[in-house]
Parts: structure tokens; sequence; C-alpha cells
């Protein structure tokens, strides 16, 4: 039997609640993200997108793009706490739901035929549902597959509703530029340009050999399967992790305790970057150190307050590490927190922390949009040496 997938996005999702709540600022263009000199926008109503405004662009741009929007720095706990009670919907609508961001998930509608009525209706309903409950607009795509239901989703916003089928399916796909393919970034997009490739049909009528010369065989493969919509990823819930961690180990043991604090400096900024993209904060630090022998140690360190910041995560482990006293041959590293705090929202609202917040969530605007490489303080550092 066949896969049938939906996928959900709020439309301009921060802006939106904005709007709903204040209604001085419907019908305006509302911009929210980082207020400071080097602030980025997070997302802004589609009144401002007319501006040419758009996620991650530099506040200043913004601001001279469009000098009479209404700038908000935005509040996180809040959003959350609407994201909450969306995906709360959603878990009524399919029995598994796959989380994408706050404001996006797949829902799978495989077997439901019967239960649904046809997939146009139930669509329907469900943004009638989001509606009623929230006061906001949900773009939907239904599609044999998560790629065309994301692709789907995405095609008529804002409040769209598309549904592919295999008898549209390519019809729909011909026309996109290549850059629509998701993981298609602007570096496949020039290389696809460059073989005069710019349209999804253009892609589809490439023979392998040739995508494959310049991009791969596994990349041309995995493009031509998409370039005709076919994608086999089931939708897989995501089971709330119980701590969050990243660890490296070196091609060649590390001999110095200050390569070993930039590496920790590092893994405190990609773990941070992803507890906050969890919207988690926790109390428990852990360092995992391994010697070139494989003597491994584990130290770890409960704070008072839980904790979602690179630069608190890395005075832990920076402190456990030199509490340790190990010096060289140093083959692995690894940084992990745990112990998530229930009452995120609560914490969240203390003033000084939304100020972090707001500060870290510009750094993971330029994040999500250039990759965990687009801004690190350890390169910085780095550079600074
Ligand atoms: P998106 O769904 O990408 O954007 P959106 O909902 O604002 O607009 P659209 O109608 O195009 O879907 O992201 C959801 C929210 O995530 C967005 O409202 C704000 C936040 N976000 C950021 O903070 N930074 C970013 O760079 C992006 C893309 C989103
Ligand atoms: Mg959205």
């Amino acid at each position: 039997m066949g896969r049938l997938v939906m996928h959900v996005d709020m439309d301009a999702f921060f802006a939106s609640i904005e709007q709903r709540d204040h209604e001085e600022y419907r019908g305006q263009p509302v911009i929210v993200g980082g207020l400071s000199g080097r602030g980025v926008v997070s997302t802004c109503s589609y009144e401002a997108r007319r501006f040419g405004v758009h996620s991650a662009m530099p506040m200043v741009r913004a601001r001279r793009l469009c000098p009479q929007g209404i700038f908000l720095p935005g509040s996180y706990a809040h959003y959350r706490a609407v994201s909450q009670q969306i995906f709360a919907i959603f878990a009524r609508y399919a029995p598994v739901v796959e989380p994408l961001s706050i404001d996006e998930a797949f829902l799978d509608l495989t077997g439901m035929e019967h239960l649904m009525g046809t997939p146009l209706a139930y669509a329907q309903k469900l943004k009638a549902e989001i509606c009623a409950r929230t006061g906001l607009v949900a773009s939907v795509g239904i599609a044999p597959n998560k790629f065309l239901a994301k692709l789907a989703s995405d095609l008529r916003k804002p409040d769209g509703l598309v549904i592919v089928t295999p008898e549209n399916r390519q019809a729909i796909l011909d026309p996109l530029p290549v850059g629509r393919i998701w993981g298609v970034g602007r570096k496949t997009e020039q290389a696809l340009q460059g073989l005069g490739i710019r349209c999804i049909r253009d892609l589809r009528l490439t023979p392998h050999a040739k995508l494959a010369a310049s991009l791969g065989g596994h990349m041309a493969s995995h493009l031509l399967t998409l370039a005709v919509g076919q994608d086999d990823r089931p939708v897989a819930p995501r089971e709330p992790a119980k701590s969050i961690g990243k660890e490296v180990t070196f091609p060649v043991d590390l001999q110095s305790p200050e390569e070993a604090e930039q590496v920790l400096l590092e893994l405190a900024e990609k773990v941070g970057y992803r507890l906050r993209r969890e919207g988690v904060k926790g109390r428990t630090v852990q360092l995992k150190l391994r010697l070139g022998n494989f003597k491994t140690y584990t130290r770890s360190r409960t704070l008072p307050e839980a904790t979602c910041y690179d630069e608190e995560i890395y005075h832990v482990v920076q402190e456990l590490f030199r509490t340790l006293g190990v010096k060289r041959g140093i083959r692995l590293l690894g940084v992990s927190v745990s112990g998530f705090d229930n009452d995120v929202e609560l914490s969240l609202f203390a003033e000084q922390a939304q100020k972090k917040d707001r500060l870290y969530e510009a750094i993971d605007a330029i994040k999500a949009r250039f990759g965990e490489h687009g801004i690190t303080k350890a390169q910085l550092l780095r550079k600074n040496k």
C-alpha cells in the first residue's frame, strides 16, 4: 500500500502570533528578530515580505528596506507555547507525527483513508481547527511521500493547500527550479546551473553519467530519484531526547590542553545550538575524554539552574577538563547535557534568560541558514590567536 503524507507549516509563524495578539499590527509589516546592531530577522509578516524582507537578513538591512515596519524582539517562550498547542492538534489527526521545527511537522496518513474522507476534506478540517483554536493560519501539503508533501505545503503559501497525486506530480515538479529540491543547497544548485540545469525538468532529462561526472554517483542517483518525485523515507516520530551531546574522535591524538579546550568550545556551541533548537535546557553537563590507549573518563557537574547557553556549558566542561589534569594523548572528546528541566517555559521568562535567548535566537537564525558553521565563537577565537 502506498504512503500518504501530510506536511503542515504555519504561515509567518512568529509574526502571525504577534498580529493575532495585537490588533494594531494586523495588515502591517511586522518584523521579529534581534533588534541590536548585529541582530537578524527571525521572520516577518507577508506584508513585510513585499518589501523584500526575509528570515536571516541583517536587521539593519530590513530597517532600510522597510522603514515603516513594526520591529519586535519577539518572545520565544510564548511562541513555543503556541507551538505546543498546534502539535497537540496534530497528534489528534495522525497516529505518527514527525516534528521538523517549531512550526512544521509531517503527519502520516497512511492507512487512514477510510477514516478521513478525502485528503482534501481532511486537510481543510485540520486548517479550520488550527484557526479556530489558535487564530493562526497553516499551509498544508498532502502527497505520496515526505519530499512532495513538504514541497506542496510551500507552493501556495500563505493559506496554501496543495494535494499531489501520482497523476499531477510530474506536472507540478517539472517547472520548479532545482533549488526547491529538499537538500539542494546553494553549492549543488550552482553545480547544476554549470551543467545548464535550472528546473526539475532539465534535471530529470539529464543522463546519470553526466550528473555523476560533476556531483558524484551517489548525489546523481539521489537527485534523479527526487526529480521524478520518489522518496522512500518513512515518517518517523521523534522520542524526546533524554540527553543531547556531541563527541569527536581525532585522526591524530591531541597533544596540548589548548587544542583540547578549543575543541571543547566548539562542542559546547554545537550542543547549545541543538538544545535551543529542541527548546530544552538541562542541569547536568558532562565531559567525556578518551586517551590513545582507550582509557575513558567521564566527569559531570549538576548546575543549580538548567542551561542551553554555549558559554555556560563551555565553562563547566573546561573546568572539568582542567580538574582531570590530562594534558596530551587525547583521542576523543565529548560534551553532553542531560537532566532536562520540565519548567523550561517558566525559567525562560526570567528577564535575564529572555535577553540571552534573544541573542541566541539571532545566532541560531544564522546557523539555520548557513549551517552550523555559519557562526562560531570558537572560530573567531582561533582567528584572534
Ligand atoms: P518558517 O516556517 O521557515 O517561516 P515562517 O513560518 O515565519 O514563514 P512561512 O510562512 O514562510 O512558513 O519558520 C518558522 C519560525 O521559525 C519563524 O516564524 C521564525 C523562526 N525562524 C527563525 O527564527 N529564523 C530563521 O532563519 C527561520 C527560517 C525561522
Ligand atoms: Mg512556517
